[in-house]
């Protein structure tokens, strides 16, 4: 079934016109009839302004469209095998087992899945980053290519029931193996920046079939919305203000009880506690200990980073620059707070050239390696 708010709009707008076309019609004919022109001009051209209007808003009214694809990966959270922002210490008890079983979001360039859209090193195990402007409608074809049932739910762009992608309402909220669902969002004034944000925002979308697990598995993405004017161009809905844009991922992948695919060092764990701690992976995108890498720009670079917290209890992260400040919705800190759901969007100017520290100031997150670097050339 497809429900779109807009179209629907739209063609109701375009009958009640053609009606008062038929209309029209007879009574220009009958006011040429009886010779009253005056009349005649004005009803012209009210029909006019009102066809004019209507064309407009079509023009206007973009469909961003995405193929995405659920699938079943092998995940490392330290591809080097090292800790690279301390080697000395190496990678402790979170070494121990590197590669684990995870599903993913892939984008695909069309309906036949078979071309992956590539992904900048920096976004990790993130699912692609959808783009709409606001007024916008998104649809996202969703085609489940992993083992049980799977959903995309998204936060703050408007969906009916049909397409909320959760608590069993219809087909979109539980994708069986091999199935398809169409979800249509629309991102309106209310998914889009408010007075105090910057010209775009950031949005969650996740799987909401079992929504605890289906996180840990890994199957999180973000939308972004740009405010109406501040798109680079109709074809691009990217932020026009911004030189570069990160998304970064504060979260403790729970992996106790799940399947290693295998080893990264060893296994064997000294205790049950070490195991358990061993198991909980502090990263950053998917990546412990410096391993997440491509976190780079240009000296004066206008960049925006989009923050989002998700997990339990133990995910309270402040993400925190080092070399740099940004601005949180008009205030100036160089920290900021994320809980599990979070979705923050700051921005900063790269002013000092440097290898700088990129991590959470939670001291246990610390020394569990969620942290990373992000690097500023200098301009030649
Ligand atoms: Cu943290």
């Amino acid at each position: 079934m497809e429900f779109d708010l807009k179209g629907r709009f739209l063609k109701m707008s375009l009958n009640i016109t053609n009606l008062n076309l038929t209309w029209n019609t007879r009574r220009l004919r009958s006011l040429l009839n009886s010779g009253n022109l005056r009349s005649t001009s004005y009803t012209f051209l009210i029909l006019m302004s009102v066809l004019l209007y209507l064309c407009a808003s079509a023009a206007e009214a973009a469909t961003q469209e995405y193929w995405i694809a659920a699938e079943k990966v092998e995940w490392n959270y330290a591809p080097s095998g090292q800790n690279l922002i301390r080697p000395a210490m190496g990678l402790d008890v979170w070494g121990k087992a590197l590669v684990y079983e995870k599903y993913r979001y892939i984008q695909y360039t069309d309906a036949s899945y078979t071309t992956q859209v590539e992904q900048p090193a920096w976004m990790g195990i993130l699912g692609p980053q959808l783009h709409a402007v606001e007024g916008d409608s998104v649809r996202v074809h969703f085609l489940n290519h992993a083992d049980k049932p799977l959903s995309i739910h998204v936060h703050g762009l408007q969906y009916d029931e049909a397409n909320e992608g959760a608590d069993m309402k219809g087909s979109g909220a539980a994708v069986p193996p091999g199935g398809r669902f169409t979800y249509h969002w629309e991102a309106d004034s209310d998914a889009a920046p408010g007075p105090n944000d910057p010209s775009s925002i950031v949005w969650l979308y996740h799987s909401h079939v079992d929504a605890v697990t289906e996180v840990y598995d890994g199957l999180i993405g973000t939308i972004v919305v740009t405010k109406k004017g501040m798109e680079r161009a109709a074809n691009d809905p990217r932020p026009k203000d911004i030189d570069k844009a990160f998304t970064t991922l504060f979260l403790v992948f729970n992996e106790n009880d799940r399947k290693i695919v295998k080893s990264g060092q060893s296994a064997e764990y000294d205790s049950p506690e070490e195991a358990e701690e061993g198991n909980l992976k502090h990263t950053i995108n998917g990546y412990i200990f410096g391993n997440l890498q491509g976190l780079e720009v240009e000296q004066g670079d206008r960049v925006r980073w989009y923050l989002i917290g998700l997990g339990t209890e133990v995910d309270m992260h402040t993400a925190h620059w080092h070399g740099q400040t940004v601005l949180n919705a008009g205030k100036r800190t160089d920290v900021v707070e994320l809980l599990p759901g979070s979705m923050v969007t700051v921005d900063m100017t790269a002013k000092t050239p440097g290898d700088w520290l990129y991590h959470c100031h939670v001291a246990d997150h610390i020394t569990a390696g969620m942290n990373t670097r992000w690097r500023v050339i200098p301009k030649p």
